[in-house]
C-alpha cells in the first residue's frame, strides 16, 4: 500500500551516495550539494491515486506526481531528463529511470518505521535513511 509512505520524513542516514552520484555522472559541485544537504521527503495520495512524492531541500526541491504503473517524464535533481516507471512490489516502491542508453532503480520501502531509499546504479548501492519528523 503506498499509504504507508504518506506523510514527511527527513534524512537521518546516508551510506555510499557520492559513489552513487558519481555513478550517475554527476559532476563534482552538485556531488558536494548531494553529500551534505538533508532534504525532507513528503508523500501524498490523493482519491484518484495520484501520488506526489516532494524532496525538500535549501539546495533544490523536487517534486513528481506520478500513478503507479504509468510512465512519465521526470527531471532529477541533478538535471537528467528521465522516462520513469513506479511500481509497488511486496510492499516496495520501485522507481526506475530511464536516459540516455542508462538506467538507475531507487527503491523506497517502510523497516522498523523508518523509510530507506536503496539508490541503485549498476553494481553501485547507496543506502539512504530518512525517519519520521516529530
Ligand atoms: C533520495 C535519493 C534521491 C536521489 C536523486 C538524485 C540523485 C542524484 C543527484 C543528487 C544531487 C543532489 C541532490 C541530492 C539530494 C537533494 C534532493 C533534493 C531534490 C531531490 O531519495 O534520497
Amino acid at each position: 500500500m503506498v499509504e504507508q509512505f504518506v506523510g514527511t520524513w527527513k534524512l537521518t542516514a546516508s551510506d555510499n551516495f557520492d559513489e552513487y552520484m558519481k555513478a550517475l555522472g554527476v559532476g563534482f559541485a552538485t556531488r558536494q550539494m548531494g553529500n551534505v544537504v538533508k532534504p525532507n521527503l513528503v508523500f501524498s495520495v490523493d482519491d484518484a491515486g495520484l501520488v506526489t512524492m516532494r524532496s525538500e531541500s535549501t539546495f533544490k526541491t523536487k517534486e513528481i506526481k506520478f500513478k503507479l504503473n504509468e510512465e512519465f517524464d521526470e527531471s532529477t535533481a541533478d538535471d537528467r531528463q528521465a522516462k520513469t516507471i513506479i511500481t509497488l512490489e511486496n510492499g516496495k516502491l520501485v522507481q526506475k529511470q530511464a536516459w540516455d542508453g542508462k538506467s538507475t532503480t531507487l527503491e523506497r520501502e517502510i523497516q522498523d518505521g523508518k523509510l530507506t531509499a536503496k539508490c541503485i546504479m549498476g553494481d553501485v548501492v547507496a543506502l539512504r535513511t530518512y525517519e519520521r519528523e516529530a
